[in-house]
């Protein structure tokens, strides 16, 4: 239908727009095919349809970016600079295409060319540029601030590889590069000719200037150019969207004329090689810092550039410099991004000829901090050689931060002299480190954790001294979740039939969610909620076909626990559970009733053994379950390789049993718990992180917790905790870890897994494993027991997802907004 041919029935029917928005993506997605990708518009793959797709989106994205910009620019709104070394966006055509509203256009103008949006949608490869929790949440956090219409920017690294690859070759992890930017980008601009300096190493020369000032300049500095990459992030049907801008490495001999002079080409090559490293690959290291060179690089790489940007564009508005606290606040992700102290302090000192108290009083006021793990191993510390010789002017502003610090501490604390070595931003023994959590809590107005428990643990013992001496900058954020990707997007049907109930407003209000109790009670509501959620299992049922071969039972209770792989998760004690069902089933065929499918999945940092080494045991375990006939399907274990994004999408809204059992004390706060709560699955956790929140919405009733707390965890290793004990009486235990020890399920190499349990009978079991077996398996078999009351497990599951709505990013967001940035929506 065209305009055209309307005749004299136009005046009777609403005006149609010239052309229709299905009619006018597929045009657009034709001319990208024929003009941005040199492909025939005849015959055109899934991949260069899907690669057309995305650029017609972008084109919508950008127009709608620049709108915004100027928005924030006439109102002259305080921004809100997010540094984060790592962003873990996920695939983005659905995503983009839901806050568009174009998602039926697109189906339709893709159907019109004879694909499907779903099969095109897979094309899509995502970018793997975080490790897990913490990146994730940057990404669902862009997506909220893009959604409260906050002046915020994103600024990461644009590394050329993210994450490995994980793939599963005879029960071991291995790992392959990911190449993600193989296929091109198609979602970023790429700004070539908007580059930053970040000077290196070199010496700090002292000189006193005609004024008689002391001023400080580095000499000899390595110079690497940071260009910007541009990705956009729009709000929910909002017309609003915000740039996550990362940063790529280039040399800066391509933008010196003496390139072309030196007679040393290849010389000149290579040295182009290693700049450009900086932004090559993503540490993979989840929660213990791997203290190489290259990192630290990276950090004050992105920090650099960032500070340049920010003030660049505070420079346009021509106030004061004492005005940028009241303009800008600048978040630090994490300490990883720590060196932004340091680095704004020595532009307003060393180039902006500022005092140091002027400077100082900048800085505090600007920069806000996260912390999000408490794990010792964690917490970032540099040899002290190391900065001098990367970063000479810094340490020596480091050094005077921290003079000036412990002399107020002095005061404040005349008779605790052991407090100063304690709060230090530099450890002193035998050897040297920076501090990078100290530094970040002198320099900042703010300093969160990310639950009630956790922000708790940082007061009372790992920053307990800070809170004495800075009580009021401690303070709590709860994460949250963005329940445009973690229902809407990955349940599409769960959210149907949730929008069909209660309307669509839950999207951006996500406590609306509280409106569906009422149905809790509905038969037809019941039936409806476990049908889609059946739906759900089957397609993970096929996708664990296709991908592992392995056949499973949808009507099974689901049992899933993925996430990174780390002693602390405790997926050993998951599996210590699995092999006393299985002896359960072997030794007496009745007593286990329920059938189960245990689904694993994450990654473990390619150094660390022991949680490889449990990869392994995990997937023998499988094998000799799913090979065993007197098994059946009573049990089957299921190792899914490559955990991601898009993997999380797939297998969320199909859980039924969420397991999130960190030791008490360990998991900051989780944002997978979250995920599953909302999707309808319950809880079975320890008393950790965000699981206590959760439980005091869903209520007790509706999620197993177990276990020891996280004082008692203290208690008991302070009173010599002895695992044999627990060994020595629990006799289903004791049958457990004989097998592993005995080869059972490594026959023929049967010392195989004996240092795993060694690791729990003779050195120590760090994560209390043996402790709280019993009590989980006791967890479990309530579990099961509910699973048997398929109406009374419906209601857990609704009451759940009802209940959730606190843990969306959108609240999580605005109380950052509120309490710590001091910004509003434009
Ligand atoms: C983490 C915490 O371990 C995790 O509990 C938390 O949910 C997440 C986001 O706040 O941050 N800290 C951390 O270093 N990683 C995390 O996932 C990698």
């Amino acid at each position: 239908m065209t305009s055209q041919n309307s005749g004299n029935r136009k005046s009777r029917l609403p005006e149609a727009p010239a052309t229709r928005p299905a009619e006018s993506l597929k045009q657009d997605i034709l001319r990208h095919v024929l003009y941005s990708l040199g492909r025939d518009t005849e015959r055109p793959d899934r991949q260069t349809v899907f690669r057309a797709l995305a650029l017609s989106l972008r084109d919508r994205l950008v127009e709608k970016w620049i709108a915004s910009q100027r928005d924030i620019y006439s109102r002259s709104s305080k921004r809100v600079y997010y540094l984060s070394l790592e962003f873990l966006p996920g695939p983005f055509l659905r995503e983009n295409l839901i806050a568009l509203g174009l998602e039926n256009e697109a189906r339709e103008a893709l159907t019109d060319m004879g694909f499907g949006l779903d099969d095109v949608a897979d094309e899509e490869y995502e970018p793997g540029l975080g490790n897990g929790g913490l990146g994730r949440l940057a990404s669902c956090y862009l997506d909220s601030m893009a959604t409260l219409r906050l002046p915020a920017y994103g600024y990461g690294i644009h590394y050329a590889y993210g994450i490995f690859y994980q793939l599963i070759k005879e029960g071991r992890q291995v790992e392959r590069a990911d190449n993600w930017l193989r296929g091109g980008t198609h979602w970023e601009f790429e700004r070539s000719h908007y580059v930053h300096p970040v000077r290196f190493y070199g010496q700090v020369r002292e000189w006193v200037d005609e004024q008689g000032r002391l001023r400080h300049s580095l000499e000899n500095a390595t110079t690497v150019m940071a260009m910007a990459c541009d990705m956009f992030i729009p709000g929910h049907k909002n017309d609003y969207v915000l740039n996550m801008r990362l940063w790529a490495a280039k040399t800066s001999r391509e933008f010196e004329f003496s390139f072309f002079n030196t007679g040393d080409y290849i010389g000149a090559v290579e040295e182009k090689i290693r700049d450009e490293n900086i932004s090559m690959v993503l540490y993979p290291n989840d929660e213990a810092p791997e203290g190489k060179e290259l990192r630290l690089k990276q950090q004050f790489f992105l920090v650099s550039a960032t500070i340049q940007d920010i003030v660049r564009r505070f420079r346009k508005k021509g106030i004061a410099w004492d005005q940028l606290p009241r303009k800008n606040v600048i978040h630090l992700n994490e300490t990883h991004p720590a060196v932004a102290i340091p680095e704004l302090m020595r532009i307003l000192v060393d180039e902006e000829l500022l005092t140091w108290e002027e400077a100082w009083y900048i800085c505090v006021r600007t920069f806000a901090y996260t912390n999000h793990t408490v794990l010792p191993e964690a917490l970032e510390v540099w040899p002290e050689d190391l900065f001098r010789r990367l970063l000479p002017r810094h340490l020596q502003i480091i050094h005077e931060i921290n003079r000036r610090f412990l002399h107020d501490v002095r005061r404040q604390f005349p008779n605790d002299p052991n407090i100063l070595g304690r709060v230090s931003l530099v450890h002193e023994g035998e050897s040297r480190w920076v501090r990078m959590s100290h530094l970040a809590i002198v320099g900042s107005f703010s300093v969160n954790g990310v639950s009630a428990h956790h922000s708790e643990i940082l007061k009372e013992s790992v920053f307990h001294d800070f809170y004495k001496i800075f009580p009021e900058r401690f303070n709590n954020k709860t994460n949250g979740i963005t329940p445009r990707r973690w229902l809407r997007q990955c349940n599409p049907t769960l959210a149907w039939l949730i929008t069909e109930h209660i309307g669509p407003e839950w999207l951006t209000d996500l406590a609306q969610l509280k409106k569906l109790e009422p149905y809790v009670n509905s038969e037809g509501f019941h039936r409806a909620w476990m049908e889609v959620r059946l739906r759900n299992k089957h397609k993970l049922a096929e996708y664990i076909r296709d991908k592992n071969g392995i056949t499973v039972m949808p009507e099974s209770l689901f049992d899933v626990h993925v996430k990174r792989f780390h002693e602390y998760k405790r997926q050993l004690l998951n599996v210590l559970h699995v092999i006393a069902l299985y002896n359960r089933i072997r030794s007496s065929p009745g007593s286990v009733t329920v059938p189960r499918t245990y689904i694993f999945g994450g990654k473990a940092a390619p150094g660390y053994y022991m949680a490889k080494h449990i990869i392994r045991l995990i997937n023998s375990v499988a094998y000799t379950i799913n090979t065993d006939p007197r098994v059946g399907d009573l049990l089957k274990v299921v190792f899914l390789q490559n955990y991601c994004v898009t993997l999380a999408e797939r297998i969320i809204p199909a859980t039924d049993l969420s397991e999130q059992i960190s030791t008490a004390g360990m998991e900051a706060s989780g944002t997978g718990n979250m995920k599953f709560a909302l999707n309808g699955a319950i809880t079975i956790g320890t008393h950790d992180g965000a699981n206590i929140e959760i439980m005091e919405h869903v209520g007790n009733e509706n999620l197993f917790l177990f276990g020891l707390l996280s004082h008692e965890v203290n208690e008991m290793r302070s009173q010599g905790y002895n695992p044999r004990l627990f060994y020595e009486r629990d006799s289903e235990l004791r049958e457990v870890l004989d097998m592993i020890a005995g080869g059972f399920f490594s026959p023929s190499e049967p010392h195989l897994f004996r240092d795993v349990v060694e690791s729990l009978l003779n050195h120590g079991d760090r994560y209390m494993v043996l402790a709280d077996f019993r009590s989980y398996v006791y967890r479990q078999q309530d579990a099961a027991n509910a699973f048997m009351d398929q109406a009374a497990w419906a209601r857990m599951s609704m009451l759940n997802t009802s209940r959730m709505g606190f843990f969306s990013s959108d609240r999580a967001v605005d109380e950052y907004a509120k309490d710590i940035w001091g910004v509003s929506g434009v």
